[in-house]
Protein backbone atom coordinates (compact mmCIF):
# COMPACT_ATOMS: atom_id res chain seq x y z
CA UNK A 1 0.00 0.00 0.00
CA UNK A 2 1.18 3.74 -0.34
CA UNK A 3 -0.05 6.85 1.82
CA UNK A 4 1.33 10.16 2.50
CA UNK A 5 1.59 9.87 5.95
CA UNK A 6 1.66 6.27 8.20
CA UNK A 7 0.53 6.82 11.55
CA UNK A 8 1.61 4.31 14.03
CA UNK A 9 0.06 3.96 17.04
CA UNK A 10 -4.60 4.55 16.73
CA UNK A 11 -4.91 6.56 20.16
CA UNK A 12 -6.29 10.42 20.55
CA UNK A 13 -2.81 11.65 19.17
CA UNK A 14 -2.65 9.51 15.98
CA UNK A 15 -6.87 10.06 15.34
CA UNK A 16 -6.82 13.46 15.69
CA UNK A 17 -3.69 13.77 13.76
CA UNK A 18 -5.26 12.10 10.88
CA UNK A 19 -8.90 13.85 10.81
CA UNK A 20 -6.30 17.13 10.55
CA UNK A 21 -4.63 15.80 7.77
CA UNK A 22 -8.28 14.56 6.28
CA UNK A 23 -9.76 18.44 6.00
CA UNK A 24 -6.96 18.87 4.00
CA UNK A 25 -6.79 16.52 1.87
CA UNK A 26 -3.38 14.45 3.23
CA UNK A 27 -3.57 10.79 3.18
CA UNK A 28 -2.75 8.54 6.14
CA UNK A 29 -2.99 5.03 7.11
CA UNK A 30 -3.04 4.54 10.83
CA UNK A 31 -1.81 1.44 12.30
CA UNK A 32 -2.98 -0.31 15.99
CA UNK A 33 -1.51 -2.79 17.75
CA UNK A 34 -4.72 -3.58 19.63
CA UNK A 35 -8.57 -3.49 18.64
CA UNK A 36 -10.84 -0.56 18.71
CA UNK A 37 -12.56 -2.19 21.42
CA UNK A 38 -9.37 -2.23 23.93
CA UNK A 39 -8.44 1.43 23.13
CA UNK A 40 -11.75 2.31 23.99
CA UNK A 41 -11.87 0.69 27.14
CA UNK A 42 -8.73 2.11 28.48
CA UNK A 43 -10.13 4.99 31.24
CA UNK A 44 -7.59 7.88 30.82
CA UNK A 45 -7.41 11.72 30.98
CA UNK A 46 -10.50 13.80 31.59
CA UNK A 47 -9.59 17.23 31.77
CA UNK A 48 -9.59 18.99 28.13
CA UNK A 49 -7.97 22.28 27.86
CA UNK A 50 -9.37 25.00 25.36
CA UNK A 51 -6.31 23.88 22.59
CA UNK A 52 -7.61 20.77 22.25
CA UNK A 53 -11.15 21.81 22.15
CA UNK A 54 -10.31 24.17 19.21
CA UNK A 55 -8.43 20.76 17.39
CA UNK A 56 -11.21 18.93 17.78
CA UNK A 57 -13.49 21.74 16.14
CA UNK A 58 -11.18 22.02 13.84
CA UNK A 59 -11.45 18.11 13.41
CA UNK A 60 -14.80 18.34 12.48
CA UNK A 61 -15.45 16.59 15.95
CA UNK A 62 -16.69 18.51 18.56
CA UNK A 63 -20.31 18.30 18.23
CA UNK A 64 -20.46 15.59 21.58
CA UNK A 65 -18.12 17.47 23.14
CA UNK A 66 -20.23 20.85 23.02
CA UNK A 67 -22.98 19.06 23.93
CA UNK A 68 -21.85 16.83 26.74
CA UNK A 69 -18.89 18.21 28.12
CA UNK A 70 -18.76 20.06 31.18
CA UNK A 71 -17.27 23.61 31.66
CA UNK A 72 -15.15 24.05 35.06
CA UNK A 73 -14.31 27.44 36.08
CA UNK A 74 -11.62 26.36 38.64
CA UNK A 75 -10.61 23.74 40.69
CA UNK A 76 -10.39 23.29 44.24
CA UNK A 77 -6.50 22.43 46.56
CA UNK A 78 -7.21 21.17 49.79
CA UNK A 79 -4.64 20.38 52.92
CA UNK A 80 -6.17 18.61 55.57
CA UNK A 81 -9.66 20.38 56.12
CA UNK A 82 -8.49 23.41 54.94
CA UNK A 83 -9.74 24.03 51.38
CA UNK A 84 -9.16 26.46 48.23
CA UNK A 85 -10.36 27.47 45.15
CA UNK A 86 -8.31 28.60 41.70
CA UNK A 87 -10.31 30.40 39.82
CA UNK A 88 -9.50 29.84 36.01
CA UNK A 89 -11.79 32.09 34.26
CA UNK A 90 -11.32 35.37 36.82
CA UNK A 91 -7.54 34.34 36.79
CA UNK A 92 -7.00 33.68 32.70
CA UNK A 93 -10.41 34.24 30.76
CA UNK A 94 -10.66 30.57 29.88
CA UNK A 95 -11.86 27.49 31.62
CA UNK A 96 -11.23 24.00 30.95
CA UNK A 97 -14.02 21.03 29.79
CA UNK A 98 -14.34 18.00 31.93
CA UNK A 99 -15.37 15.26 29.19
CA UNK A 100 -13.29 11.91 29.08
CA UNK A 101 -10.45 10.71 26.71
CA UNK A 102 -12.43 7.60 25.81
CA UNK A 103 -15.46 10.09 24.68
CA UNK A 104 -12.98 11.97 22.88
CA UNK A 105 -11.27 8.67 20.81
CA UNK A 106 -15.18 7.50 20.21
CA UNK A 107 -15.50 10.65 18.64
CA UNK A 108 -12.40 10.67 16.52
CA UNK A 109 -13.13 6.72 15.68
CA UNK A 110 -16.68 7.85 14.32
CA UNK A 111 -15.23 10.81 11.97
CA UNK A 112 -12.48 8.17 10.89
CA UNK A 113 -15.28 5.94 9.96
CA UNK A 114 -17.52 8.21 8.28
CA UNK A 115 -14.25 9.90 6.22
CA UNK A 116 -13.76 6.00 5.10
CA UNK A 117 -9.81 6.54 6.53
CA UNK A 118 -8.12 3.18 7.11
CA UNK A 119 -6.82 1.74 10.65
CA UNK A 120 -5.49 -1.33 10.56
CA UNK A 121 -6.34 -3.20 13.91
CA UNK A 122 -4.07 -5.43 14.99
CA UNK A 123 -0.89 -4.88 13.75
CA UNK A 124 1.48 -6.74 15.23
CA UNK A 125 5.84 -6.55 14.37
CA UNK A 126 5.64 -2.67 13.25
CA UNK A 127 9.13 -1.88 11.93
CA UNK A 128 9.80 1.34 10.44
CA UNK A 129 12.52 1.61 8.04
CA UNK A 130 14.53 4.54 5.93
CA UNK A 131 13.10 6.96 8.30
CA UNK A 132 16.25 9.16 7.38
CA UNK A 133 15.91 8.84 3.79
CA UNK A 134 13.37 10.42 0.97
CA UNK A 135 11.46 7.51 1.13
CA UNK A 136 10.43 5.16 3.98
CA UNK A 137 8.37 2.40 4.79
CA UNK A 138 6.53 0.72 7.67
CA UNK A 139 6.49 -3.42 7.26
CA UNK A 140 3.95 -5.19 9.61
CA UNK A 141 1.73 -7.91 9.98
CA UNK A 142 -2.34 -8.85 10.22
CA UNK A 143 -3.21 -12.17 11.44
CA UNK A 144 0.26 -13.67 10.54
CA UNK A 145 -0.52 -11.86 7.03
CA UNK A 146 3.09 -9.61 5.97
CA UNK A 147 2.35 -6.00 4.87
CA UNK A 148 3.75 -2.81 3.45
CA UNK A 149 2.91 0.56 3.13
CA UNK A 150 5.19 3.24 1.39
CA UNK A 151 4.91 6.66 2.48
CA UNK A 152 6.37 10.72 2.42
CA UNK A 153 6.68 10.65 6.66
CA UNK A 154 6.05 8.65 9.52
CA UNK A 155 4.07 10.28 12.82
CA UNK A 156 4.45 8.02 15.51
CA UNK A 157 1.94 8.66 17.71
CA UNK A 158 2.51 5.19 19.41
CA UNK A 159 2.54 5.86 23.43
CA UNK A 160 5.20 4.86 25.69
CA UNK A 161 5.71 1.73 25.29
CA UNK A 162 5.41 2.02 21.29
CA UNK A 163 8.38 0.84 18.64
CA UNK A 164 8.58 4.70 16.95
CA UNK A 165 10.78 6.22 19.41
CA UNK A 166 13.19 3.10 19.90
CA UNK A 167 13.65 3.63 15.98
CA UNK A 168 15.68 7.00 16.17
CA UNK A 169 19.05 5.64 17.06
CA UNK A 170 20.64 5.48 20.45
CA UNK A 171 23.25 7.98 19.42
CA UNK A 172 20.96 10.59 18.43
CA UNK A 173 18.33 10.64 20.77
CA UNK A 174 18.89 11.73 24.56
CA UNK A 175 16.14 10.51 27.02
CA UNK A 176 15.64 12.60 30.60
CA UNK A 177 13.22 10.64 33.22
CA UNK A 178 12.20 11.01 36.60
CA UNK A 179 10.39 8.11 38.39
CA UNK A 180 7.96 8.71 41.35
CA UNK A 181 8.24 6.52 43.93
CA UNK A 182 4.60 5.87 44.23
CA UNK A 183 1.75 5.36 42.09
CA UNK A 184 -2.42 6.35 41.90
CA UNK A 185 -4.68 4.03 42.24
CA UNK A 186 -8.49 5.02 40.17
CA UNK A 187 -11.33 4.17 40.20
CA UNK A 188 -14.82 5.07 38.57
CA UNK A 189 -18.02 4.88 40.12
CA UNK A 190 -21.57 5.51 39.40
CA UNK A 191 -22.12 7.98 41.77
CA UNK A 192 -22.65 11.58 41.70
CA UNK A 193 -19.46 13.33 42.32
CA UNK A 194 -19.02 14.87 45.86
CA UNK A 195 -18.46 18.21 44.41
CA UNK A 196 -19.43 20.19 40.66
CA UNK A 197 -15.28 20.77 40.68
CA UNK A 198 -12.11 18.42 40.62
CA UNK A 199 -10.67 18.29 44.08
CA UNK A 200 -6.87 17.75 44.21
CA UNK A 201 -6.47 16.97 47.96
CA UNK A 202 -2.77 17.20 49.72
CA UNK A 203 -2.90 14.79 53.04
CA UNK A 204 -0.90 13.06 55.40
CA UNK A 205 -1.81 10.10 54.20
CA UNK A 206 -1.07 10.89 50.85
CA UNK A 207 -2.33 12.69 48.05
CA UNK A 208 -6.25 12.06 46.71
CA UNK A 209 -7.83 13.68 44.14
CA UNK A 210 -11.71 13.60 43.11
CA UNK A 211 -12.78 13.90 39.82
CA UNK A 212 -15.49 12.90 37.41
CA UNK A 213 -16.92 11.88 34.00
CA UNK A 214 -20.29 13.43 34.29
CA UNK A 215 -23.35 13.97 36.82
CA UNK A 216 -23.78 10.12 38.04
CA UNK A 217 -20.00 9.00 37.18
CA UNK A 218 -17.19 9.93 39.38
CA UNK A 219 -13.51 9.32 38.73
CA UNK A 220 -11.16 8.75 42.07
CA UNK A 221 -7.66 8.68 43.01
CA UNK A 222 -5.37 8.17 45.55
CA UNK A 223 -1.84 7.59 45.75
CA UNK A 224 -0.76 4.01 46.98
CA UNK A 225 2.63 2.28 46.96
CA UNK A 226 3.93 1.24 43.63
CA UNK A 227 4.04 -2.58 44.88
CA UNK A 228 0.31 -2.32 45.56
CA UNK A 229 -2.09 -4.07 42.74
CA UNK A 230 -5.98 -3.23 42.20
CA UNK A 231 -6.70 -6.91 43.66
CA UNK A 232 -5.01 -5.41 47.32
CA UNK A 233 -7.81 -3.28 47.09
CA UNK A 234 -11.79 -3.68 47.82
CA UNK A 235 -14.21 -0.97 47.04
CA UNK A 236 -15.02 -0.60 51.09
CA UNK A 237 -10.86 0.41 51.88
CA UNK A 238 -10.68 2.43 48.91
CA UNK A 239 -13.75 4.57 49.87
CA UNK A 240 -12.15 4.51 53.70
CA UNK A 241 -8.85 6.12 52.56
CA UNK A 242 -10.23 8.41 50.21
CA UNK A 243 -12.88 9.98 53.43
CA UNK A 244 -10.00 10.38 55.36
CA UNK A 245 -7.77 12.29 52.68
CA UNK A 246 -10.12 14.72 51.56
CA UNK A 247 -11.62 17.55 54.21
CA UNK A 248 -14.25 16.36 56.46
CA UNK A 249 -17.60 18.71 55.32
CA UNK A 250 -16.26 16.81 51.61
CA UNK A 251 -16.19 13.19 53.26
CA UNK A 252 -19.32 13.48 54.97
CA UNK A 253 -21.32 14.41 51.48
CA UNK A 254 -19.55 11.49 49.61
CA UNK A 255 -21.49 9.12 47.95
CA UNK A 256 -20.23 5.56 47.17
CA UNK A 257 -20.61 2.45 45.55
CA UNK A 258 -19.55 -0.53 43.51
CA UNK A 259 -16.17 0.38 41.30
CA UNK A 260 -16.68 -0.43 37.71
CA UNK A 261 -12.92 0.14 36.78
CA UNK A 262 -10.16 0.02 39.41
CA UNK A 263 -6.75 0.48 37.98
CA UNK A 264 -2.83 1.66 39.33
CA UNK A 265 -0.75 4.26 37.21
CA UNK A 266 2.49 4.50 37.98
CA UNK A 267 4.34 8.33 38.03
CA UNK A 268 6.67 9.09 35.45
CA UNK A 269 8.55 12.28 33.95
CA UNK A 270 9.98 11.28 30.77
CA UNK A 271 11.30 13.30 27.52
CA UNK A 272 12.90 12.02 24.47
CA UNK A 273 15.25 14.53 22.11
CA UNK A 274 14.95 15.43 19.49
CA UNK A 275 10.79 14.53 18.72
CA UNK A 276 12.31 13.94 14.75
CA UNK A 277 14.46 11.96 12.87
CA UNK A 278 14.46 12.13 9.15
CA UNK A 279 10.89 11.77 8.18
CA UNK A 280 9.79 10.29 11.12
CA UNK A 281 8.22 12.53 14.04
CA UNK A 282 7.31 11.68 17.30
CA UNK A 283 4.45 12.98 18.90
CA UNK A 284 2.27 12.81 22.25
CA UNK A 285 3.01 9.96 24.90
CA UNK A 286 5.86 8.02 22.21
CA UNK A 287 7.90 11.26 23.08
CA UNK A 288 7.06 12.64 26.63
CA UNK A 289 5.50 11.63 29.93
CA UNK A 290 4.24 13.58 32.73
CA UNK A 291 2.73 12.93 36.02
CA UNK A 292 -1.10 13.13 35.99
CA UNK A 293 -1.38 15.71 38.98
CA UNK A 294 -1.48 18.59 36.00
CA UNK A 295 -3.76 17.48 33.76
CA UNK A 296 -1.23 17.26 30.55
CA UNK A 297 -0.56 14.39 29.31
CA UNK A 298 -2.97 14.16 26.61
CA UNK A 299 -3.27 17.99 25.94
CA UNK A 300 0.42 18.24 25.62
CA UNK A 301 -0.28 15.25 23.12
CA UNK A 302 -2.72 17.69 21.35
CA UNK A 303 -0.25 21.01 21.14
CA UNK A 304 2.43 18.40 19.08
CA UNK A 305 -0.56 17.37 16.99
CA UNK A 306 -0.74 21.30 16.47
CA UNK A 307 2.60 21.76 15.41
CA UNK A 308 2.80 18.70 13.63
CA UNK A 309 -0.23 18.84 11.59
CA UNK A 310 1.00 22.28 10.49
CA UNK A 311 4.53 21.35 9.39
CA UNK A 312 2.66 18.78 7.30
CA UNK A 313 -0.04 21.09 5.40
CA UNK A 314 2.81 23.67 5.04
CA UNK A 315 5.09 21.24 2.93
CA UNK A 316 2.36 19.89 0.84
CA UNK A 317 0.64 23.31 0.09
CA UNK A 318 3.82 25.08 -0.50
CA UNK A 319 6.79 22.71 -0.64
CA UNK A 320 8.25 24.35 2.41
CA UNK A 321 10.47 22.65 4.53
CA UNK A 322 10.57 25.38 7.39
CA UNK A 323 7.84 23.48 9.76
CA UNK A 324 9.32 19.61 9.56
CA UNK A 325 12.77 21.93 10.52
CA UNK A 326 11.19 23.37 13.17
CA UNK A 327 8.70 20.88 14.86
CA UNK A 328 10.98 19.27 17.46
CA UNK A 329 11.82 22.46 18.43
CA UNK A 330 9.13 24.24 18.65
CA UNK A 331 7.31 21.04 20.28
CA UNK A 332 9.66 20.46 22.92
CA UNK A 333 10.00 24.07 24.00
CA UNK A 334 6.43 23.32 25.35
CA UNK A 335 6.74 19.98 26.11
CA UNK A 336 9.36 21.24 28.92
CA UNK A 337 7.21 23.60 30.19
CA UNK A 338 4.34 21.57 30.86
CA UNK A 339 6.87 18.80 32.33
CA UNK A 340 7.60 22.04 34.57
CA UNK A 341 4.12 22.53 35.82
CA UNK A 342 2.87 18.25 36.38
CA UNK A 343 6.79 18.28 38.46
CA UNK A 344 6.09 20.90 40.97
CA UNK A 345 2.25 20.26 41.08
CA UNK A 346 3.31 16.39 42.23
CA UNK A 347 5.40 17.67 44.29
CA UNK A 348 3.59 20.07 46.20
CA UNK A 349 0.84 17.06 46.75
CA UNK A 350 1.80 13.94 47.11
CA UNK A 351 4.04 12.36 50.24
CA UNK A 352 7.13 11.35 49.54
CA UNK A 353 8.91 8.15 51.26
CA UNK A 354 11.71 10.47 52.18
CA UNK A 355 10.45 13.77 53.00
CA UNK A 356 11.64 15.16 55.79
CA UNK A 357 9.24 17.40 58.47
CA UNK A 358 11.11 20.39 57.14
CA UNK A 359 9.88 19.32 53.38
CA UNK A 360 6.34 18.79 54.52
CA UNK A 361 6.28 22.13 55.82
CA UNK A 362 8.18 23.41 52.78
CA UNK A 363 4.72 21.90 51.04
CA UNK A 364 2.46 23.54 53.61
CA UNK A 365 4.24 26.65 53.00
CA UNK A 366 4.15 26.45 49.44
CA UNK A 367 0.17 25.56 50.09
CA UNK A 368 -0.39 28.68 51.96
CA UNK A 369 1.20 30.90 49.89
CA UNK A 370 -0.98 29.42 46.44
CA UNK A 371 -4.15 30.24 48.84
CA UNK A 372 -3.51 33.91 49.72
CA UNK A 373 -0.84 35.21 46.80
CA UNK A 374 -3.39 35.70 43.35
CA UNK A 375 0.20 36.25 41.39
CA UNK A 376 0.97 32.62 42.31
CA UNK A 377 -2.53 31.32 41.71
CA UNK A 378 -2.28 33.31 38.31
CA UNK A 379 0.85 31.18 37.57
CA UNK A 380 -0.99 28.70 38.36
CA UNK A 381 -4.09 28.47 36.36
CA UNK A 382 -2.26 29.78 33.24
CA UNK A 383 -0.54 26.34 33.60
CA UNK A 384 -3.42 24.67 34.35
CA UNK A 385 -5.97 26.07 31.47
CA UNK A 386 -2.87 25.53 29.24
CA UNK A 387 -0.30 27.43 27.73
CA UNK A 388 -0.69 29.02 24.20
CA UNK A 389 0.04 27.66 21.46
P1 LIG B 1 -1.78 6.49 23.79
O1 LIG B 1 -3.14 6.91 24.28
O2 LIG B 1 -0.96 5.62 24.65
O3 LIG B 1 -2.01 5.78 22.38
C1 LIG B 1 -0.97 5.09 21.72
C2 LIG B 1 -1.59 4.00 20.87
O4 LIG B 1 -0.55 3.32 20.17
C3 LIG B 1 -0.79 1.93 20.22
N1 LIG B 1 0.50 1.23 20.03
C4 LIG B 1 0.89 0.69 18.87
N2 LIG B 1 0.29 0.62 17.69
C5 LIG B 1 0.97 -0.02 16.68
N3 LIG B 1 2.19 -0.58 16.85
C6 LIG B 1 2.82 -0.52 18.03
N4 LIG B 1 4.01 -1.06 18.20
C7 LIG B 1 2.16 0.14 19.11
N5 LIG B 1 2.49 0.37 20.39
C8 LIG B 1 1.47 1.03 20.93
C9 LIG B 1 -1.44 1.71 21.58
O5 LIG B 1 -2.20 0.52 21.61
C10 LIG B 1 -2.30 2.96 21.73
O6 LIG B 1 -3.61 2.76 21.24
O7 LIG B 1 -0.88 7.75 23.42
P2 LIG B 1 -1.29 9.19 22.81
O8 LIG B 1 -2.22 9.03 21.64
O9 LIG B 1 -0.02 9.92 22.69
O10 LIG B 1 -2.20 9.88 23.94
C11 LIG B 1 -1.63 10.25 25.19
C12 LIG B 1 -2.68 10.14 26.30
O11 LIG B 1 -3.31 8.88 26.23
C13 LIG B 1 -2.07 10.34 27.69
O12 LIG B 1 -1.11 11.38 27.67
C14 LIG B 1 -3.13 10.71 28.75
O13 LIG B 1 -4.04 9.67 28.94
C15 LIG B 1 -2.48 11.05 30.09
N6 LIG B 1 -3.47 11.34 31.14
C16 LIG B 1 -4.10 12.57 31.21
N7 LIG B 1 -3.86 13.51 30.28
C17 LIG B 1 -4.52 14.72 30.31
O14 LIG B 1 -4.26 15.57 29.44
N8 LIG B 1 -5.49 15.00 31.26
C18 LIG B 1 -5.80 14.09 32.23
O15 LIG B 1 -6.72 14.36 33.02
C19 LIG B 1 -5.09 12.82 32.25
N9 LIG B 1 -5.35 11.90 33.18
C20 LIG B 1 -3.77 10.36 32.11
C21 LIG B 1 -4.71 10.68 33.13
C22 LIG B 1 -3.17 9.10 32.07
C23 LIG B 1 -3.46 8.17 33.04
N10 LIG B 1 -2.83 6.90 32.94
C24 LIG B 1 -3.51 5.67 33.02
C25 LIG B 1 -1.47 6.82 32.49
C26 LIG B 1 -5.03 9.76 34.10
C27 LIG B 1 -4.39 8.50 34.08
C28 LIG B 1 -4.73 7.56 35.21
C1 LIG C 1 -9.33 12.39 35.56
O1 LIG C 1 -10.51 12.78 35.68
O2 LIG C 1 -9.08 11.24 35.19
C2 LIG C 1 -8.23 13.29 35.92
C3 LIG C 1 -8.49 14.63 36.19
C4 LIG C 1 -7.45 15.48 36.54
C5 LIG C 1 -6.16 15.01 36.61
C6 LIG C 1 -5.88 13.67 36.32
C7 LIG C 1 -6.92 12.81 35.98
O3 LIG C 1 -5.17 15.84 36.99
Amino acid sequence: MKTQVAIIGGGPAGLLLAQLLHTRGIESIILERKTRDYVLARIRAGVLEQGLVRLLQEAGCADRLHAEGHVHDGTLISYGDEMFRIDFTDLTGTPVIVYGQTEVTRDLYAARDAAGGLIEFNAENVVIHDADSDRPHVTYSVDGMARRIDCDFVAGCDGFHGVSRKTIPQDVRRDYEKVYPFGWLGILSETPPVNPELIYANSPRGFALCSMRNENLSRYYIQCPTTDRPEDWTDDAFWAELKRRIPADQAETLVTGPSIEKSIAPLRSFVTEPMRWGRLFLCGDAAHIVPPTGAKGLNTAASDVHYLYHALRSYYETGSQDGIDGYSAKALARVWKAERFSWWFSNLMHRFPDHSEFDQKMQLADLAFLRSNRAAQQAMAENYVGLPY
